[in-house]
């Protein structure tokens, strides 16, 4: 095990305060629903909801929830900032107040908030959960084929550039322990939508944390608008290129170092 993996490894019988974190922009009529359905389906878990100033009222009716259940809170932002940064506040808030476990989750109903104790259960071998839905058990319903092929091959392509053996880097559905998080420089994440994902799970993997992928079964959002934008698409691809690219030259440089140290040797 590495070192930064046994700085977290599970304990048995742990008991860890969890913290799910729900950005939103514009999901007024989605935003009831899914809160419900996470405290039913996890009811000792707390919920953070990141709204972003949504222009139809959506932090207004979160504020209203939250004055009900003393689980939940909400973090108001001024502007549409991204996904990305949403989340990265959350994590502060969620790490600052001592949750062991912070989830992110969407609120368009696209993640199923029952399958959240499969993702809390791997976590106890785990130190970053991804909710997959490209390995066996996996699926997405009422999805274009233009989507899943994007999708698939926006992931397929991110395993090779990066060479990491993840089947759903891109996924928004996980669950990480706060040691990842604390270890991870946020305030260096500049990325957003997809990009802002497979980020943060290929700086878990670089640095030694075990990332395990459980199936979920992913649903097109039934109301209001997607932000996924050719922009989020085109920005992924440059990124997962550069990093890949950055990834390859340093285990070259590390090989051609190696192979002069033995060839140095050899003479000697
Ligand atoms: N706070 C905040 N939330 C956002 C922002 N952009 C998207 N979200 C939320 O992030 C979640 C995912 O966004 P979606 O629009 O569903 O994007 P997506 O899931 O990639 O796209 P679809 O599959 O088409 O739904 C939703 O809960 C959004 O409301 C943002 O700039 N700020
Ligand atoms: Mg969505």
């Amino acid at each position: 095990m590495t070192e930064a993996a046994s700085r977290s490894a599970a304990g048995p019988g742990e008991r860890l305060r969890t913290l799910v974190i729900i950005p939103t922009y514009n999901e007024r009529e989605n935003l009831p629903p899914i809160v419900d359905r996470v405290r039913a389906a996890v009811p000792e878990a707390d919920i953070l909801v990141v709204d972003d100033g949504s222009p139809d009222g959506t932090g207004a009716v979160a504020d209203e929830i939250a004055a009900n259940d003393a689980q939940i809170q909400v973090l108001h932002r001024d502007q549409k900032a991204g996904l990305g940064a949403a989340y990265v506040a959350g994590f502060r808030l969620g790490l600052a107040a001592g949750y062991d476990v912070l989830v992110e989750m969407d609120a368009d109903g696209s993640h199923a908030p029952e399958q959240l104790p499969r993702l809390l259960a791997a976590i106890g071998h785990s130190d970053l959960v991804l909710g997959s839905r490209w390995v066996p058990g996996g699926q997405v319903l009422n999805w274009p084929r233009s989507r899943e092929l994007l999708s698939r091959g926006g992931n397929l392509y991110t395993r090779l550039a990066l060479g990491i053996d993840l089947h759903d880097a891109t996924g928004g559905y996980r669950a990480y322990r706060r040691s990842v998080l604390q270890t991870i420089d946020l305030s260096s994440i500049a990325s957003e939508g997809y990009c802002f994902q497979v980020d943060l799970a290929w700086r878990a993997v670089q640095a030694g944390f075990r990332v395990t992928e459980v199936p979920i079964t992913f649903a097109e959002r039934e109301r209001g608008e997607s932000k996924m934008s050719g922009n989020i698409v085109r920005e992924a691809l440059l990124r997962v290129t550069e990093w890949g690219a950055a990834h390859r030259v340093a285990q070259l440089r590390r090989l051609v170092g190696r192979t002069r140290e033995s060839v140095g040797s050899r003479s000697d």
